[in-house]
Parts: structure tokens; sequence; C-alpha cells
């Protein structure tokens, strides 16, 4: 019966146990790159974590003026260069991680060894490398070489709390979007930032409230909040499965319409380890 075949969404995305690499990890324990990782757990006091909330980048949290109920909650997630400071009323100012893709650790232009704006934060930064390679294998040719500036932000930072991800998580989440949406395939490129953000973020919070992910009637076009380029592909996709990963996380909302297409504000549930 259809009972029996239910799996919720939000087990899939936990099954793909999106995960940032540890000292231990092989390769990595014979590796000098795994020296440098830091010795801490990617939050401390777990068990005080009650709200999570994770700010998108799109253009229609402009004027969403939700700077200070982002701010309320625990953890707050960011992504890549996204700017807090001239857009506190609508995006806040409090961020406690940010995850990076490896473009942001390697172009000059963001300036990732020394911008403030990495600083005094927790990083999480990923690679997506080659579909089926080895980790030995994407530690010598991730797609962005983000291990160079990584080194000399953890040389320059010993206490920073700067962690790369996995990138088999990234591609076992891939692959539980692809369970999700069945049989029609999704393009083999890796999810964005925003989804595996959430991936590794559920597993630390009873709730998270993902806001503007799943675009609110505010929606003008615009890519990002703190820019004025115009391109729908931001919101809707067009190298990353973004629109297959929005349908999932609606999938797996709970929060009334009026707070998805009002507010703009999903809230998605830990799911219960007997439920998955
Ligand atoms: O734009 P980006 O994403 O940094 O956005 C972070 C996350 O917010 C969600 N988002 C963003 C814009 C929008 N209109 N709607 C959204 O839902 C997405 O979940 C997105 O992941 C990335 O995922 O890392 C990405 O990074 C940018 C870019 O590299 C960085 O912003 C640095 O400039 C990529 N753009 C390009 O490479 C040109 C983007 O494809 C993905």
């Amino acid at each position: 019966s259809f009972e029996e075949q239910y799996y919720p969404s939000s087990c899939l995305l936990m099954d793909a146990g999106v995960k940032i690499l540890r000292r231990r990890d092989p390769p990595f324990h014979n590796l000098e790159i795994g020296k440098l990782f830091p010795k801490q757990k990617l939050f401390r006091k777990i068990n005080d974590i009650k709200t999570c909330a994770i700010v998108s980048s799109a253009g229609s949290l402009s004027g969403a003026k939700l700077g200070r109920f982002i701010d309320s909650h625990d953890i707050v997630m960011r992504f890549n260069d996204a700017p807090t400071i001239g857009y506190e009323i609508d995006v806040g100012s409090k961020t406690t991680i940010r995850v990076l893709n490896s473009q942001v650790v390697t172009k000059p232009q963001f300036n990732f060894t020394h911008a403030s704006i990495f600083q005094n934060v927790t990083i999480a930064a990923w690679d997506p490398g080659k579909y089926n390679t080895s980790l030995s294998e994407w530690s010598r040719t991730a797609d962005y070489d983000l291990f160079t500036n990584y080194k000399i932000y953890r040389h320059s930072y010993p206490k920073s709390r700067a962690f790369l991800i996995d990138p088999h998580s990234v591609w076992r989440l891939w692959q539980s979007l692809q369970t999700f949406v069945g049989s029609r395939p999704i393009r083999r490129n890796p999810p964005s930032s925003g989804f595996i953000g959430l991936a590794l973020l559920l597993p630390y919070c009873p709730h998270i409230d993902f806001i503007e992910y799943v675009p609110s009637t505010r929606l003008n076009g615009r890519c990002h909040y703190y820019s004025k380029e115009m391109n729908s592909a931001c919101t809707f996709g067009a190298w990353h499965p973004l629109a297959a990963e929005k349908l999932m996380a609606l999938d797996m909302n709970l929060a009334d319409d009026i707070s998805v297409y009002q507010h703009g504000i999903l809230r998605i549930r830990r799911p219960d380890k007997l439920l998955c």
C-alpha cells in the first residue's frame, strides 16, 4: 500500500550523512592536510541547540525585515560571501557558520584567508570533485584547489573552526535527491550550498527555519539580496539541481502557507530516529 512505501524526505536527507571530515578519517589520518583539521567537533554544546536558522542568499530577502527573527535563533547559517553589514534589518547580524563552495575559498576576489567575513565564525567548505573518485584522488584533483588556502588559513588562525565537508557525502546527498524525484533523472551536478547546509545542520537541530529558500511572494528576479544582478536561474537552478532541492525541502516543511509564501520561512523538523 501507499502507507508502506512512504519514507519521509527528512529521513532521506539524514541518510545521506552529510558530514565534515575528521582527522581520524582515512586517508586523512595519513596525510599532512588531515593534521590541519580542527580537533573540535562542528559545534560546541550540542545539547543546548534548540533553534536554528538557515539564511539563503536570495534576492527576495530584500525588504523581508526578518533580521530580528533570524538573530533569535541559537545557530544561524549563511553562505559564501553573503554580507550582513548594511542588511541587518532584512537578514540579521548573527552568523554561527558559513558554508562555502570551493570557488569562494580559492578565487582571489573573495580573499578567504584575510577577509573579516570569514573570521570568528565556523567554516564548512566543500568541493564536489569528480563523481566516484576516492578521497585521496580528490585531495589531489579537487575542482578548485581549496587545500592551499585552507592550509594558509589554518596556519594563520590555529584556533579557527574551519572544516572541510566530505565530498562523498555531498554525492550521497545528490543520490537522496535523485531518490526523492524518482524516475526523472536530475543532472549529475552537486546540490547547492543551501541544500548541503540543510543536510549538514539538521542532525544538530530539533528544527530549522530555512529563510527564503522556497521563493516567497517577494520574488523579484534578483539573484542576491546584496547585489543588483537580475538572474532567475539563481532561484530556480541552472547548474545545481535547485528546483528538485526546493521541492524536497517543501516536502519536509511543517509551516503553513502564510509562513512559507508571505514570510518566506520553511520549518523543517529533524526526524525521529525511530521514523527512519
Ligand atoms: O548564490 P549562492 O550559491 O552563493 O547562494 C547561496 C545559497 O542560497 C540559495 N539561493 C541563492 C540565491 C537565490 N536566488 N536563491 C537561492 O535559493 C541556494 O541554496 C544557494 O546555494 C552556491 O551554492 O555555493 C552558490 O554560489 C554561487 C557563487 O559561487 C557564490 O555566491 C560566490 O560568488 C554560485 N554562482 C556562481 O558560481 C556564478 C551559485 O551557482 C551557487
